[in-house]
């Protein structure tokens, strides 16, 4: 099989494991080039952290894409996530325009919010503008608190499964996107999980599946990052979307158990290095 390509953009939180730092180390660790288009450098992430430095690359995103545009590139996936600002969700969709083909697959992580309340700098018009990315997506991988405010619902933190079902569909049928994957939903007692919808069959694997595992409490920055990481890693590397989602849901609350266990603080992140060369072996 010939070596999947994967364009990761999201920004470079130098210290506390999340979005570039975690998408490189686990896409290959699967064997899949991963090219990079930072968004922003910061000296940390911005979720438990004061004073971290902050330097949007919105200069350099077009120039870096129209080089690669030069240079003949194609990419087998496109993997969002974290934008520095409003304005960069339009550049990222000139960006998508100019590299995207017939045969790259577009996948959109939402990062904006977590546990009801949208991360800080992001003004409240920021969902309407990243549902427009979404729109154009062929998987986005909500949180729960994601897709309330992608869809202008209310958050509700232990939603019914009945409105778990409700959320997927509109993520669909209102926002546009082909299929979805949403994360932080329990469809059993002590669970925690995702559930995945693609209603045209376009990953295989059925229209719709659940993926569960034990709960840890807490909140470990970074998970939605690894969790989308290998969810796009085992996709590429020919899992359907009920198998991608089972590796996704099982590699991130293994990491989520170790750095428990570790007691190390959560903003810094998930031990998923422990795990990789075991990730890593299921695809050789
Ligand atoms: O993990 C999501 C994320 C990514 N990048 C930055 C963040 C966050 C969440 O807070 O602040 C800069």
């Amino acid at each position: 099989m010939p070596q999947p390509h994967v364009l990761a953009i999201h920004d470079i939180s130098g210290v506390g494991r999340c979005s570039l730092t975690v998408a490189l180390p686990v896409l290959s660790a699967a064997g899949i080039e991963c090219s990079v288009l930072p968004t922003a450098v910061l000296s940390t992430h911005t979720g438990d952290f004061e004073g971290y430095t902050y330097r949007s690359l919105s200069n350099d995103l077009l120039p870096m894409a129209r080089h690669w545009v030069s240079l003949g590139l194609e990419f087998d996936a496109i993997y969002t996530g974290y934008l520095a600002s409003l304005e960069q969700v339009e550049l990222i969709k000139q960006i998508i325009a100019l590299l995207r083909s017939d045969r790259t697959l577009l996948v959109v992580d939402p990062v904006m919010a977590d546990k009801g309340t949208l991360y800080p700098g992001f003004p409240d018009s920021f969902p309407a503008e990243m549902r427009t990315l979404c729109a154009q997506a062929d998987l986005i991988v909500p949180n729960l608190t994601e897709a309330a405010l992608l869809l202008g619902r209310p958050y509700e933190e232990n939603p019914s499964v009945e409105r778990v079902q409700s959320l997927i569909h509109a993520l669909i049928s209102d926002i546009g996107a082909k299929a979805a994957v949403l994360t932080g939903v329990s469809l059993g007692t002590g669970e925690l999980g995702a559930i995945t919808y693609d209603p045209d069959g376009l990953f295989g694997g059925g229209e719709q599946s659940y993926a569960g595992a034990p709960a840890i409490p807490g909140m470990y920055h970074g998970s939605g990052d690894v969790f989308s990481s290998t969810l796009v890693a085992a996709l590429m590397r020919g899992r359907t979307l009920f198998e991608a989602n089972e590796i996704a849901v099982h590699f991130t609350a293994e990491a989520i158990r170790l750095t428990a266990k570790a007691g190390t603080e959560p903003r810094y992140g998930l031990n998923f290095e422990a795990l990789l060369t075991t990730f890593s072996s299921q695809f050789s």
